[in-house]
């Protein structure tokens, strides 16, 4: 009985999800060779007639250790994606997508290694992430070398592509597309004259989002009364926290990954401070949210996707239930929207350039354009960069709301004019 409710809710979930990125495949009109791909393009796109049976990719997740609660959400996601592409016949009806999962451990040597591997495999066409900045910074070097196009789903230091070079994509937003309007709203909603900021100095993304919420701040006229730092893997935050407090900030501003989140907004109340926390990406996960507990209410984080955004397209809602239904009724967080969306949209550059070359592979995933996602419509933009809209949020009774919400329901004359902003 049970597992004929499963399979009614999967065949449900794929007659909802596939129409939207599965397009009628008769109409074979050969795309233009200047035109760009999208969700507008699809029925453009002709089913691929020169892939292998199988095209392999690789995906390097942090799946053990402490960046591992972004880590196995990704893989989930991916999982879910690659079932739906093949039963789909996303690839056409002889050729099915498999992907190799190599464990990163959010360490840059085992990213690197996993690259290597990954990477001297021929019949790896792609490689999906690595999970953390600093291991994309280590191991991106590799596939560079070999020529293999590498799609980032959760990397967020800003420039990344720029520092990398032209066969890294990624389809997860930097910092520097999502703090600056949190920290606007948050400016506006909270009346903050000054701010405490406390990052992780030895981490890629924590040093380029403390650089980020510097210069957001600037721009917004907070004033930085106290700056402290962090080591990735320290538990004790009490100095720097008593320090910062002391010095009577109207908001603490944190770039921290999860696990010295938790610590720190733990920490933090412990120490009787009872004001806001607004936190970067690595604040993204319900791991923070439970582990943080009461302690998180009030949280504001910025983020590229929400499951409660009133703005959220069909594909999202789609996509929320068939990651519940495949994962016990676990709702999917940011990052898996982003692995899930990252899986698609590989799919549809190799379906469009209907090519596993490398090279050839390279320039269909820069040529994805306006491709309806759970994240919204996607593009890259000139640089290579994505783009799709950020979203404000605020944690209320133990889940991330998005912070426009949130405001319409205190309807305070400020939030009214902040949530007004926002929109
Ligand atoms: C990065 C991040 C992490 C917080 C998420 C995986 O954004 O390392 O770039």
């Amino acid at each position: 009985m049970r597992n004929y409710k499963l399979l009614l809710a999967f065949v449900l979930v794929f007659a909802l999800v596939l129409p939207a990125f599965a397009q009628d495949t008769a109409t074979e009109v050969v795309p233009e060779a200047t035109a760009t791909m999208g969700q507008d393009m699809m029925t453009a796109c002709a089913v691929p007639t020169s892939l292998p049976a199988t095209v392999n990719v690789g995906a390097i997740f942090a799946l053990s250790g402490a960046a591992s609660v972004y880590g196995l959400s990704q893989q989930a996601a991916v999982k879910l994606a690659v079932q739906q592409i093949n039963d789909s016949h996303y690839l056409g009806d002889s050729t099915t997508l498999a992907v190799q999962f190599e464990d990163s451990a959010g360490d840059a040597k085992q990213a690197i290694n996993a690259m290597t591997k990954l990477t001297g495999d021929s019949s790896i066409v792609a490689v999906l992430g690595p999970t953390l900045s600093s291991e994309a910074n280590a191991a991106y070097p590799v596939a560079q070398d070999a020529g293999v196009p590498v799609l980032a789903v959760s990397n967020t230091q800003t420039g990344l592509r720029k520092a990398l070079g032209d066969f890294y994509h990624r389809a997860s937003l930097p910092e520097s597309a999502v703090i600056p309007g949190t920290i606007k709203q948050a400016t506006q909603l909270l009346g903050l004259k000054n701010a405490a900021l406390l990052y992780g100095n030895d981490d890629d993304f924590t040093i380029s989002g403390y650089d980020v919420f510097k210069q957001a701040l600037a721009d917004n006229n907070v004033n930085v009364v106290g700056e402290e730092t962090f080591a990735k893997g320290d538990t004790d935050f009490n100095a720097q926290l008593t320090s910062l407090i002391s010095k009577n900030p109207d908001a603490l501003v944190v770039s921290a990954l999860a696990a010295e989140a938790i610590q720190i907004i733990n920490q933090a109340r412990q120490q009787g401070y009872k004001g806001p926390i607004i936190g970067g990406n690595g604040f993204n996960s319900a791991a923070v949210l439970k582990q943080a507990g009461a302690n998180a209410e009030g949280l504001i984080v910025g983020g590229a996707w929400n499951p409660a955004d009133p703005n959220q397209n069909q594909l999202s809602k789609d996509f929320i239930a068939a990651f519940q239904t495949a994962n016990g009724g676990t709702t999917p967080d940011q990052f898996a929207a982003q692995a899930y969306s990252g899986t698609w949209i590989l799919a549809t550059a190799i379906r469009c350039g209907n090519s596993v070359d490398h090279t050839a592979l390279n320039t269909a995933i820069g040529k994805v354009a306006n491709f309806e996602t759970p994240l919204g419509s996607f593009s890259f933009d000139a640089d290579g960069e994505p783009m799709h809209n950020p979203i404000a949020q605020i944690v209320k009774g133990g889940k991330f709301v998005p912070l426009a919400v949130a405001m319409q329901s205190m309807a305070t004359p400020e939030a009214t004019a902040a949530a007004t902003a926002s929109s």
